[in-house]
């Protein structure tokens, strides 16, 4: 039972191949092209989802990962207003504004919903855009590593 219950867990705080730490979550940044609903597919059957940057540290964390490769089109991160227009929520559907008293990082003039249906937000010259979810772009995903006070009680336990 104790086997079927640590599967999938990364131990000690480790990420998986590939991403990279910040606090205690992992974000990957995934240079291919695809929809926000392939994208957030993608991210998880990777355990994880769209990366949410809840914070300006967080935010300035993928900066640097996307500063790391050259891309000149968009990158998803899970934000969207696909539910009710004008309201913007996170992937996992909690609401923009109740996180650090609602940060956000638009580019000047967005979101403007351009052609009425711009309800997915990407990172585009390092400001947040809303563009047509459809667009295939880069995208950014997160796993949030498990709670490791309980992973190490579980290290310390005898075979
Ligand atoms: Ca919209
Ligand atoms: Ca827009």
């Amino acid at each position: 039972m104790l086997k079927k219950k640590i599967t999938g867990l990364y131990f000690s705080g480790t990420c998986p191949k590939g991403y990279k730490k910040y606090r205690a979550v992992c974000y990957k940044l995934f240079n291919e092209r695809k929809s926000f609903s392939e994208a957030a597919k993608t991210c998880q059957a990777g355990g994880g989802t769209l990366a949410m940057p809840r914070d300006d540290r967080i935010n300035a964390f993928l900066l640097t990962l996307m500063n790391e490769e050259d891309i000149s089109h968009g990158i998803w991160f899970g934000l969207h207003d696909r539910v009710q227009e004008g309201y913007w929520k996170w992937i996992d559907g909690t609401p923009l504004n109740t996180w650090t008293a609602g940060y956000r990082d638009w580019a000047p003039g967005q979101p403007n919903s351009e052609r009425g249906d711009d309800d997915c937000a990407a990172y585009s010259s390092d400001l947040w855009y809303d563009l047509n979810c459809r667009y295939k772009e880069s995208f950014i995903c997160e796993i949030v590593l498990p709670d490791t006070s309980g992973v190490k009680q579980f290290q310390i336990q005898p075979l």
